[in-house]
């Protein structure tokens, strides 16, 4: 391209130089103006860094002498460029639609052309037309970053790049000189960083729209007073954290709100009555809680409010129920909330009563949806193609992981080369233990011993000597990395002592074998256990004694280690039990460990399918409410008896997994159906309903609206007061 480039800009010169002369003059007669020719060289070399498979731009030629009578180029009275909009997709404009820049997302400037764009980078020299006034290149395939001289033009007062794949940190971005602004869409793109201070600077702006990006942080409080803000579309990006009370000051002209999508907390700020234009306020997907403010029925002109999937609680507001202007309302999937929780944990007795209530009630406001809007749609599409991509991905890793065992299985069990030589031991079992007997008693590694796979490699059982019986995990990882750095990161995890984790014994490291040495238990795992609790009635004790002992463990994690350790794939397979069920979770800290070795897991996420929260699926970072979730996941499946991609959801509508399931049902106020054959029956039905209430909180889709481990331990050790008073 470069190459390409540099020879058709040579070409372009020359020719320019021919043509330049006889232009001078004919427009000389013309209009009686000096055209600058160097602006038509400049959009051939823009041009040049763009591709144009549709040809778009075929009229962007040396031999085409007007520049201003390029195919969406339009020039000023001085014969400056002005305009430059080049829209692509369905999306074609045909004429100007800055007067009324209306976007419903179902822009309706189009016309008929369909599917045809250009791609490739802006060139920096687009900082060079100062007269630029629009900029609208939208859903065309821009990427790369977008070049610094943009921000230099100061009489932008359109930028319209909606729908590229344009990256950058928006952070890094300096408003100061854009004071004409009316426009910033810069939607669904793949911007990343906060919304800087220095947009501030453009007060005129009317249009701001950065949905669909992957901006954080929180929401500027000045974005509430910009005065002729008259649409503000933040829907689908990171934001948290609140809106202040005195959020909205400025907001006379505000017509439309879009901050769904987010993980936005606190309550919606009252101040919105001053927005007395507002016709649609979308928050819906956030963590906003509190009562729904009756300040929203001052709001006259308030046609349609989405709210849903937040944790609103209390009654809706009956001036706003009576409202006239609203003709959509949407107030589901709430009071599921954390008040309930706090509540249940100050004053358990009044618990199953409130249950009742807050059941009954939920899901009763329905909205007056009909069909999809494109929003809706493109998020469907996108969430579709996410999953297909997971799907190719686990392919993928089963494919991967099935011809590594079977190259194993046909035997090149690493050859011990290492003789003799004694494991690093963090604590002693009572026998030697050298790379040579654990080799021995694991048979080789064969899979007669083997006791479990994980992600990270097959576990074995390894009787030592008479008696004394190990856990042996075989790490299946390429020891690409330096062997110190693996000692280190190892040693830290052999310090770690907690009555629910499995005792880190030794392990063994060289570049050829890898093995860790654990503590063995011969209960089986958590796994095994809910599968054959379908035969049994186990009582409820022994349940909240499980999930009470695995909460403390992964609080122990997140809150008293140092380094604090995420999980990362809790799952019941990964917790052992004891011959008393006493639980202890395992695998803990190897995603740390392992980071920077070459696994088999290929992708960032180091979760396992139906476990993992959906924004470390989307995002690959993980925090302690990934761990939340999965452990939310698995207090499910204890007391329901499902597994977490239980075959019977398949037929359910919606329920996929085990997380949409119970949400539906207990939505549906048909929480009985969620526990276990028997258990209910067998009750008490306030304990009941509590380990469920956690189990659908730890399991919210927003992280922000999850507990945290500690408070989840601290709930459970409350509800242990019902079993010994
Ligand atoms: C959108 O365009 C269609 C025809 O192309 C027209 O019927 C409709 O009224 C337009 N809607 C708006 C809001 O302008
Ligand atoms: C974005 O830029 C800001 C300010 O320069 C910087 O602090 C931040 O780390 C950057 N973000 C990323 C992800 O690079
Ligand atoms: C619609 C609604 O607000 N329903 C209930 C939410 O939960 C509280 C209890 O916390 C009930 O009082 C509401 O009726």
């Amino acid at each position: 391209m470069g190459l390409f480039g540099m020879g058709g800009r040579k070409r372009q010169r020359s020719n320019s130089i021919l043509f330049l002369v006889f232009n001078l003059m004919f427009l000389w007669f013309v209009s009686g103006e000096f055209v600058d020719f160097s602006e038509k060289n400049r959009l051939l070399e823009l041009k040049n860094a763009l591709f144009d498979p549709h040809n778009l731009l075929s009229s962007w030629k040396p031999a085409n002498p007007n520049h201003c009578s390029w195919f969406g180029v339009t020039c000023n009275s001085h014969a400056r460029v002005s305009e430059l909009r080049i829209p692509g997709g369905k999306f074609i404009h045909s004429g100007s639609c800055l007067g009324d820049y209306h976007f419903d997302l179902e822009r309706n400037c189009s016309s008929g052309r369909k599917g045809k764009f250009v791609g490739g980078i802006l060139s920096n020299v687009i900082g060079d037309l100062l007269e630029l006034r629009v900029l609208s290149v939208p859903f065309n395939q821009i990427s790369g970053e977008l070049p610094d001289a943009i921000w230099g033009l100061r009489n932008l007062e359109v930028i319209d790049l909606e729908g590229n794949s344009i990256n950058g940190n928006l952070s890094m971005i300096d408003f100061t000189y854009l004071k004409k602004l009316q426009v910033l869409n810069l939607g669904f793109n793949r911007l990343f960083g906060k919304i800087p201070k220095s947009l501030a600077e453009c007060e005129g702006l009317s249009i701001l729209n950065l949905a669909g990006n992957r901006i954080h942080g929180t929401i500027p409080v000045f974005i509430g007073s910009i005065r002729k803000l008259k649409g503000v579309y933040l829907s689908f990006n990171r934001f948290f954290g609140s809106l202040p009370d005195e959020f909205w000051t400025n907001c006379d002209v505000l017509d439309h709100v879009d901050f769904s999508g987010n993980f936005l907390d606190g309550k919606i700020p009252k101040s919105i009555r001053n927005c007395g234009k507002l016709r649609t306020l979308l928050l819906f997907s956030n963590a906003f809680s509190g009562g729904v403010p009756s300040e929203l029925s001052m709001l006259e002109n308030l046609a349609v409010l989405d709210i849903s999937r937040n944790r609103f609680v209390g009654n809706i507001p009956v001036s706003l129920v009576n409202s006239k202007s609203l003709v959509k309302f949407d107030f589901s999937s709430n009071n599921v909330s954390e008040q309930i929780m706090v509540e249940s944990v100050v004053n358990l007795q009044s618990l199953s009563s409130q249950h009742r209530r807050a059941l009954a009630d939920s899901g009763t406001v329905d909205g007056k949806k009909k069909g999809f809007t494109l929003l809706e749609l493109v998020l469907i599409l996108v969430a579709s193609l996410i999953v297909l991509i997971l799907i190719v991905l686990i392919i993928a890793y089963f494919y991967m992981r099935n011809r590594r065992r079977s190259s194993q299985v046909e035997g090149i069990p690493s050859p011990p080369r290492s003789g003799t030589e004694r494991l690093v031991i963090f604590k002693e079992v009572g026998a030697p233990l050298t790379f040579d007997n654990v080799v021995q008693a694991t048979g080789n590694f064969t899979s007669r011993y083997c006791i479990g796979n994980g992600g990270f490699g097959s576990t074995y059982r390894a009787e030592i000597s008479p008696g004394i019986t190990v856990a042996v995990k075989r790490l299946t990882v390429e020891m690409c990395q330096g062997v110190p750095q693996f000692n280190a990161e190892i040693r830290s995890l052999g310090q770690i002592r907690h009555p629910n984790l499995i005792t880190l014994i030794g392990y063994y490291a060289s570049m050829s074998e890898m093995f860790l040495v654990y503590n063995y238990l011969p209960g089986g795992s958590l796994e095994e256990f809910i599968c054959q609790k379908r035969n049994s009635v186990i009582g409820l004790k022994t349940v909240h004694k499980i999930v009470f002992d695995v909460a403390t463990a992964l609080a122990f994690l997140h809150d008293e280690c140092n380094p604090r350790i995420l999980h990362r794939d809790v799952k019941p397979s990964n917790i052992l039990l004891d011959k008393d069920l006493k639980p202890y979770l395992s695998d803990f800290g190897l995603s740390r460990l392992l980071e920077g070795f070459e696994t088999h897991v290929t992708t960032g996420v180091a979760g396992t399918f139906g476990y993992v929260a959906p924004e470390y699926a989307l995002t690959c970072r993980a925090s302690d409410k990934v761990d939340v979730y999965s452990y939310g996941v698995m207090l499910l499946e204890l007391i329901s008896d499902k597994r977490a991609l239980d075959p019977s959801f398949s037929s359910q509508e919606n329920g996929y997994t085990i997380v949409s399931w119970a949400w539906r049902l207990w939505r549906e106020g048909r929480m009985v159906e969620v526990f276990a054959p028997g258990m209910w029956e067998a009750g008490p039905e306030n304990v009941l309903l509590e380990l469920l209430q956690l189990g659908l909180v730890c399991t919210e889709e927003a992280s922000g609206g999850r507990p945290k481990m500690r408070q989840v331990a601290r709930i459970l050790r409350q509800i242990q007061t019902a079993f010994d008073p």
